[in-house]
């Protein structure tokens, strides 16, 4: 009788539609985390349910195109398809098996989402990276996470290789290619040949989904793990009430695939509410390409960091009509009120911000129907507390400055990332008392807004990326003409910071002209390590006149 019940209840939920009341409440950390998630199965493959059984046509489930006449348009039933073929190279030619870690590091093309998907199907770990990851950044990768495949482009196929030997855990290696290449499997050859049935995996919801690298004030970047409860059912509340989303939008997030905003905006926010999610494949950020895009696709939310509505403000807003967009959102650095001031005079819209973070998504945010408060960060975003605290973890009063931080109670959030892998330490050190620590500091008004104020650490954030200083040292001292330097951030009308290095020259080389030079170690930067961390500005000082300085002889 036992074993009938398990089966009736199991069958019963297979074939339950979604219930997006239940997930809500699991959002919201008022009903239990079920035991077994998985967004693949018990989401998008709802939505493909709901997408037959309604009469009339819905929107695509993805939505591509790459300015160059290519589109494709993807229902979630082919989605369902598509990522199922993946999931049988994944398990079958690639050799991967649940656990398996895999780095895929794609431009925006729809293999990125299929792969994303097939992962979540076979139990493999995503790990995506930024198609401007160097040599260097992929062997790091390769070794930190032991991943056993990779995942690239033509481009990047012979950078690949060029640490491969190095990487003694990679043992498939994938291209996404038109043409064929020595030692590497073809996808679309493999996808062509690969079975179209697949059995989802059943994954527990507290099972490792996804790693991201991200980067802090010391070290190489960090391996920040999520689960599938956290990444999938964490996303749910993010989804429907800041970005605001029902089936009939589409919606335009502009993250390179390599951050979680990709996944947040890209993935998971628009699919759990069965919203489109639009995808332009620009090679190069291009203003114009923005605004022409929003003129001719009828995008109805927009997501980008704020440097992006900072660029888009330059241009005479007024000669575009924008087909229906109506909600913006703004997230990955903070924006200026002016920005918003400008975009709304200009467009009528308000800018919705967001705060988050790798390792907890959403934090703070400007829900649609809430008052705006310009340059604040919102209010805390369920299911957290976020309050201000001080260096003991006591809540300090409205107005006062100190660490924006989480309250956990007796159990963790099931929205926080699991751990840094391999790093207990540092995983520990996130928590003080009852509190997770962002590393940001700000206060908290009356009315519960939260102000930022900056990194409470060397973090810079630039341009929406987080850039750990340490990282552009050691690409700093690589070359020849560089004793020492120091990596800062500095204020920028555009960027919100930059990079700023200080450097100490080597004597052989301070005879040299100081702007060629500064633009041969911005260009070292750039080969060495992702080249959206190089030194934007750099300052040449000598020992001397530090000494100087510090005795007040200057
Ligand atoms: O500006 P420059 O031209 O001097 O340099 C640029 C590129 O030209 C250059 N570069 C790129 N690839 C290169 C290369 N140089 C040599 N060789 C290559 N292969 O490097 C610089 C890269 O800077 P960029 O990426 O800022 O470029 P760009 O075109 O100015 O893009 C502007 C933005 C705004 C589109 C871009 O900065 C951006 O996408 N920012 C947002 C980042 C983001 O999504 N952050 C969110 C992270 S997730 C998060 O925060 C958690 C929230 C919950």
């Amino acid at each position: 009788i036992q074993t009938f019940y398990r089966l009736f209840h199991q069958c019963r939920k297979t074939f339950a539609p979604l219930n997006l009341t239940d997930y809500e409440a699991i959002g919201r950390c008022e009903q239990e985390v079920p035991e077994y998630f998985n967004f693949a199965s018990d989401v998008l493959d709802k939505w493909s349910q709901i997408e037959k059984e309604r009469k009339e046509p819905s929107n695509p489930a993805l939505w591509w195109i790459n300015g160059k006449g290519g589109e494709r348009k993807w229902s979630f039933e082919e989605l369902g398809f598509e990522s199922r073929k993946v999931a049988n190279v994944l398990s079958g030619p690639c050799g991967l098996q649940r656990g398996d870690r895999i780095i895929v590091i794609l431009p925006r093309i729809p293999e990125w989402w299929l792969l994303n998907t097939a992962c979540m199907r076979t139990g493999v770990v995503f790990i995506p990276g930024t198609t401007q990851l160097t040599a260097k950044d992929i062997c790091y990768r390769l070794l930190a996470s032991k991943a056993k495949c990779i995942v690239t482009i033509d481009a990047l196929a012979p950078v690949v290789d060029s640490v491969a030997s190095q990487c003694q855990f990679l043992k498939t290696k994938l291209i996404v290619s038109e043409s064929r290449r020595a030692e590497w499997l073809n996808f679309s050859d493999l996808l062509k040949a690969a079975p179209a049935v697949h059995n989802c995996v059943k994954t527990r919801s507290q099972d490792p989904m996804t790693i991201y690298f991200t980067s802090g004030t010391t070290g190489f970047p960090k391996m920040v793990e999520h689960s599938y409860g956290s990444f999938g059912l964490g996303f749910f509340i993010c989804g429907r009430y800041w970005m605001n989303l029902t089936p009939s939008d589409v919606v335009w997030s502009m993250s390179d695939t390599g951050w979680i905003k990709a996944a947040i905006g890209n993935v998971f926010g628009p699919w759990f509410q069965g919203t489109c999610a639009f995808v332009h494949a620009m090679p190069q950020f291009d203003p114009k390409v923005i605004l022409n895009t929003l003129c001719r696709y009828p995008v109805t939310t927009l997501c980008s960091a704020p440097t992006v509505y900072r660029m888009l403000v330059q241009h005479d807003l007024t000669r575009y009509t924008f087909k229906t967009l109506k909600h913006c959102l703004s997230g990955g650095e903070p924006v200026n009120p002016e920005v918003m001031e400008q975009w709304k005079n200009q467009t009528g819209l308000n800018i919705y911000e967001g705060y988050g973070q790798t390792e907890i998504g959403l934090i703070c945010g400007n829900m649609k129907g809430m008052k705006i408060k310009p340059g604040s960060l919102g209010k805390a975003a369920p299911p957290y507390d976020v309050q201000i605290i001080d260096e003991k973890g006591s809540v300090l009063p409205p107005g006062e400055e100190g660490d924006i931080a989480i309250k956990i109670d007796a159990k963790r959030p099931f929205t926080f990332f699991t751990r840094y892998v391999d790093d207990p330490v540092k995983t520990a050190s996130t928590i003080r008392g009852n509190f997770y620590i962002t590393g940001d500091r700000g206060s908290m008004d009356e009315d519960g807004y939260i102000w930022f104020m900056g990194r409470s650490d060397d973090v810079i954030i630039s341009s929406g990326y987080r850039i750990g200083p340490f990282e552009v040292e050691s690409a700093l001292i690589e070359h020849p003409a560089v004793v020492e330097s120091a990596v800062v951030s500095s204020p920028d009308p555009i960027r919100g910071e930059v990079v700023k290095a200080f450097v100490v020259l080597s004597p052989s080389f301070t005879t040299q002209d100081r702007k060629k030079l500064a633009c041969e170690l911005q260009d070292h930067v750039k080969k060495v390590t992702a080249p959206y961390k190089y030194p934007r500005k750099i300052e040449f000082v000598e020992r001397s006149e530090l000494r100087n300085k510090e005795w007040g002889q200057i």
